[in-house]
């Protein structure tokens, strides 16, 4: 009886210490345990060599280990899944994980980083600035005159707890500042998202993104101006793009200019692109206006300078073939998916 109980205990710690580690191993627990020849059923064979006043104690201690012994296989059972006979894990570790889907970059991110790729091969630097600006830096430096259209509530939105404070038009604000640090000579594009109070359609929203140019040293002209967005052109475009400049008007830049490229769809043969004229229209440029220098704090008669702005969502619809702006915000995937690979 004694040596029994301590058999029994023995038991009772592997029992408890036993970690299957797949079906093989659950199925030999249960061969050794509570097979028909198993330690279960042989401490009841030795039912019979206890003594009679002791077996009723025995009885209960046996069917105890007997509780312990299948309770045990029972939650293993469970926790190793059943139908697995392979003798190692109820977890496939070879399997494949689950695809994750990819994301992709937003077109306008695609095209932003063209534009300033080449012009970084062309040695401008990247500058940006807030899209909360006071009205100095949006208008007033550009040489936008007190009751231009353009400052009107119904074109912009002003922050109203702070009238001076405005979500900037354009992304010029970024190239004031960057001159009011009187660091000459100065090369930079300047990306970013701008605001306009304007009724969203499938050609206007009221946020978009710009990326304008600023060349600003002694002696820069307006053959650099054209030299320039020409070598632009060619990168982004091909070889074969022609170019042409109209004349137009800006406060900020004088003269100014708008520059058109033979039409990337047919080519100057005309369609419903670039409504049958064989040219697109892709940006506005111009020398620096003199004012605009002064305001900055910069010697006119010493420096001159070019700069140009493009709207990138303007590019991504030709470029691309889309019609309609608000797909480039509305975040649905059918859409956005369609750029996987395209960089
Ligand atoms: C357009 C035309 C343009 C500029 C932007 C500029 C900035 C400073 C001084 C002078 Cl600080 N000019 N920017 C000049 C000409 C045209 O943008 O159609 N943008 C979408």
């Amino acid at each position: 009886m004694e040596e029994l109980l301590r058999q029994i205990a023995e038991y009772r710690k592997e029992i408890l210490a036993a970690v299957p580690d797949g079906a093989g191993a659950l199925e030999a627990y249960r061969i050794r345990f509570l097979g028909t020849k198993g330690i279960v059923k042989s401490l009841f064979n030795e039912m019979k060599s206890v003594p009679n006043e002791k077996k009723k104690e025995f009885g209960l201690i046996l069917n105890e280990f007997k509780q312990l012994a299948e309770s045990t296989y029972a939650s293993w059972k469970e926790k190793l899944g059943d139908g697995i006979a392979d003798g190692t894990s109820a977890i496939d570790l070879t399997l494949p994980a689950d695809r994750l889907p990819v994301g992709s970059r937003h077109p306008i991110s695609i095209m932003r980083n063209n534009i300033i790729g080449i012009f970084q091969r062309l040695g401008f630097a990247v500058a940006e600035g807030p899209e909360i600006e006071d009205d100095w830096h949006n208008f007033t430096a550009l040489n936008l005159p007190e009751h231009h259209p353009a400052r009107d509530m119904q074109d912009t939105f002003y922050i109203h707890q702070h009238p001076d404070w405005l979500l900037r038009t354009h992304t010029s604000n970024i190239q004031i500042r960057e001159m009011e640090k009187g660091r000459l000579p100065l090369r930079i594009v300047c990306p970013g998202r701008v605001y306009r109070n304007e009724t969203i359609s499938s050609r206007s929203h009221c946020f978009f993104h710009q990326l304008e140019g600023l060349y600003i040293d002694e002696n820069v002209s307006f053959a650099d101006l054209k030299q320039t967005l020409y070598y632009f052109v060619q990168e982004m475009y091909g070889g074969a793009v022609k170019i042409r400049f109209r004349p137009s008007y800006f406060p900020f830049t004088e003269p100014s200019a708008e520059m058109d490229i033979s039409c990337q769809i047919c080519h100057g043969a005309g369609c419903n692109v670039c409504k049958y004229s064989g040219w697109l229209e892709i940006l506005g440029c111009g020398m620096v206006h003199p004012k605009v220098l002064e305001n900055c704090g910069i010697d006119p008669d010493k420096y001159t300078g070019f700069a140009f702005g493009m709207g990138i969502e303007r590019l991504a619809l030709q470029k691309y073939g889309i019609n309609d702006i608000r797909l480039f915000s509305e975040n649905d995937t059918r859409f956005l998916q369609q750029f996987t690979s395209a960089i």
